[in-house]
């Protein structure tokens, strides 16, 4: 680590609170260039310990960055992962203040919820597959707290990767017998397609960003535990949304979910 830890809960608060005002910051290794991954993580615990103290519960994981789609958008080669709290979550057909947010977007995902515990190292998709209660369709919404989304990698991990809501709804889906990779995955603004795409986009198979995501937390000595939900990526770029907008995904054989910006 290359921050102390003061500098870690100052630029934690500094994040933290872009998020919880709604206004923009520029990137953080701006002032900070020997940053380093493991500072990116601790600033993004930070947030995270700063949200429990505050009550708020962990209700899930994410793995962001993980379609060659939202790579090319973003500019970047590796995925990253974050947290999901109560807050976070919109109920299905639920509506979003966007004025409590910067500049959100959409993306469809494939959620997993797991039923056996996951850890690394080598984790893979098999034993995801094998410890996956059911998957059901999501809308993550992001919202990057930098301006204009523009940001590097560890900026982004400190900022808890954009996390913003969710919306999660749909069939909950055994894996058996259906195959990710192929399940079409559409999702509307207004009534139109905005974004087309299948499971096969999320790293090839959507359980790899899942056992990406045990890989990671390996590193800390953590798993991923049994029950957690998990948002595996977006399939497709992420999709600009303004008061007004009616967003609906839907994905092959897992239903459809839907929310609505105010
Ligand atoms: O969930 C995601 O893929 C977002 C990761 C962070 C980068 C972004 O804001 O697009
Ligand atoms: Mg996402």
């Amino acid at each position: 680590m290359n921050l102390n830890q003061e500098t870690i809960q100052k630029l934690a608060e500094h994040l933290e609170n872009a998020e919880l005002q709604a206004f923009d910051v520029v990137k953080i290794t701006g002032d900070y260039p020997d940053m380093d991954w493991e500072d990116a993580y601790a600033i993004q615990n930070e947030i995270l310990r700063r949200k429990l103290a505050r009550g708020s519960k962990v209700v899930g994981l994410k793995a962001g960055l993980t379609s060659f789609a939202k790579m090319k958008q973003m500019g970047v080669t590796t995925p990253v992962f974050g947290f999901l709290v109560d807050y976070f979550s919109v109920p299905d057909g639920g509506e979003i203040k966007h004025s409590e947010l910067i500049h959100p977007k959409v993306e469809p995902e494939i959620v997993f919820v797991t039923k056996k515990a996951l850890k690394g190292p080598g984790c893979h998709i098999g034993a995801v597959l094998a410890a996956t209660d059911f998957v059901m369709p999501g809308i993550e919404i992001i919202d990057s707290r930098y301006r204009d989304f523009k940001f590097d990698l560890k900026s982004v991990i400190a900022d808890n990767c954009s996390s913003s809501r969710f919306v999660l709804g749909g069939q909950m889906t055994p894996v058996d017998g259906i195959d990710l990779r192929t399940l079409g995955v559409v999702m509307e603004k207004n009534g139109e397609p905005v974004a087309i795409g299948a499971g096969a986009a999320v790293l090839g198979h959507p359980a790899t960003a899942i056992a990406a995501l045990a890989n990671h937390l390996a590193q800390y000595g953590e798993e991923i535990p049994a029950g957690t939900m998990i948002l595996s990526g977006g399939a497709t770029e992420a999709v600009s949304v303004a008061p007004g907008d009616n967003v609906t995904l839907r994905i092959q054989t897992l239903g459809s979910c839907s929310c609505r910006f105010v």
